[in-house]
């Protein structure tokens, strides 16, 4: 049975190359919903509904061992419902990576960068309220940046002074306090984290989950009963949901190793 990575586009792709680093026998479905792509925007009970039925024909047609919601916006609306309508499932969630920031901060001021979806939920408001009394948390939503990383790892371009515009309220001053730390809370955002790190007005910590993500799914595997050979595995494959990818999307995928398929 396969690992099931899946976002609204190739953002999950930043925590499937790290789980297959780390777990390099088993077979990985990764599922772009390219179609509903991007996510941010949506209301949240269409995204809720939306979310649970497409999981129905996944799980119906892939049968995961685990599934891996590698998308914030999504992990921090709905991981709760698919638990409770898929029980047999086991689901890894991905959500701003809060706590490690805050423990980690000298400054005592983190940045949460996100999709305008992921800010507003309450699950990430209840995530912050947590560290309320010890650190300032600011969340900061974009409504550009998984697009612009979408375009990237597409097309190969990208506008380097829209990522400096998107990242400048990470970095506004605080009574007199600098954030030290800029949780990157979009799956999307790592395939940009050079050129953030390039615009920004003074060097921070950017916080990937992915391979905490990957030892989290790993952790939730039944060991394999019996040596599996390579040839066995099977090719990993990436299933878009649009039933469009365009070329270069095939390019990207055939680039991680993932044969193409629609939907
Ligand atoms: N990659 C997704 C996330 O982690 O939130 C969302 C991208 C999107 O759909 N805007």
């Amino acid at each position: 049975r396969p690992v099931l990575v899946f976002d609204s586009g190739v953002g999950g792709l930043t925590v499937l190359r790290e789980a297959r680093v780390l777990i390099p026998d088993r077979r990985f479905v990764y599922v772009a919903d390219d179609a509903a792509f991007p996510y941010g925007p949506w209301p949240e009970d269409a995204l809720r509904s939306h979310i649970v039925s497409l999981f129905g024909q996944l799980i119906r047609e892939h049968d995961p061992e685990v599934a891996v919601i590698a998308c914030n916006t999504a992990s921090t609306l709905v991981l709760s419902d698919l638990r409770s309508a898929f029980p047999n499932t086991p689901f890894v969630g991905t959500v701003p990576a809060i706590k490690p920031a805050a423990e980690r901060t000298r400054s005592g001021l983190v940045s949460v960068l996100a999709t305008p979806g992921t800010v507003k939920r309450q699950y990430t408001r209840d995530l912050i309220g947590e560290w309320a009394s010890r650190v300032h948390v600011r969340l900061v939503g974009s409504e550009k940046l998984a697009t612009l990383a979408e375009t990237y790892m597409r097309d190969g371009f990208v506008d380097e002074d829209a990522v400096r515009r998107e990242i400048e309220p990470c970095f506004i001053e605080q009574d007199g306090e600098r954030t030290d730390i800029v949780v990157l809370a979009c799956t999307h955002y790592p395939f940009l984290v050079n050129r953030m790190r390039k615009t920004a007005p003074w060097p921070v910590d950017w916080v990937d989950p992915a391979e905490a993500i990957a030892r989290r799914t790993l952790s939730l595997l039944k060991p394999a009963a019996e040596k599996v050979e390579i040839s066995s595995i099977g090719a990993d494959r990436a299933v878009f949901t649009s039933g469009q990818p365009n070329a270069a999307a095939r390019r990207l995928m055939h680039g991680f190793g993932l044969s193409t398929a629609c939907k």
